[in-house]
């Protein structure tokens, strides 16, 4: 079973937003098996953006990501680090369809509400900067059973 690495940023905190998001992953079926709210560090920041350091907005983007408190989750389902980018959108609001998350909450072209690992690569290492294997929960969701048809049990049993 595939795991990402989603954090609502403190735009999406100070917004009051982090109940409405973290229903749309639910929402779709997805399971959340870890969950933390705190203030991300400077040694986070450094690792969790380090392929945009050399970027024009890497300043802003770290001043941004340390200004308030965050939540970061692990996301399990099949095809997750997939699903959960289509459901944030396009990188910022004004280019997001309607229906994703930035698309409906989000109209700024530098605030963008959440971050969610681009591969499978990625959120082995961005899950491993903000959560220790033993903080990640394994539990079966008995909705699970009504979300995957029986054929893909064998993938949800993985
Ligand atoms: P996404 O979050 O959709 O994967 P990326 O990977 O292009 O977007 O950029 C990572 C983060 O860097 C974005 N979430 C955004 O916060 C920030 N960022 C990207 N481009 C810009 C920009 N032109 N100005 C300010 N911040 C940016």
């Amino acid at each position: 079973m595939e795991q990402t690495f989603v954090m609502i940023k403190p735009d999406g905190v100070q917004r009051q937003l982090i109940g409405r998001i973290i229903n749309r992953f639910e929402s779709k079926g997805l399971k959340v098996v870890g969950l933390k709210m705190l203030v991300v560090s400077q040694a986070q920041a450094e690792s969790l953006y380090a392929v945009h350091k050399k970027k024009s907005f890497y300043a802003g983007l770290m001043k941004f990501v340390m200004s308030g408190p965050v939540v970061t989750m692990v996301i399990e389902g099949i095809s997750a680090v997939n699903i959960c980018r289509k459901l944030l959108g396009a990188t910022f609001g004004p280019d997001a369809e309607p229906g994703t998350i930035r698309g409906d909450f989000g109209a700024s072209i530098s605030f963008n509400l959440i971050h969610a690992s681009d591969s499978l690569e990625a959120a082995r290492k961005e899950m491993a900067i903000f959560f220790k294997k033993t903080e990640l929960v394994s539990y079966y969701l008995d909705t699970h059973k009504w979300v995957y048809h029986p054929t893909e049990e064998k993938e949800i049993e993985k």
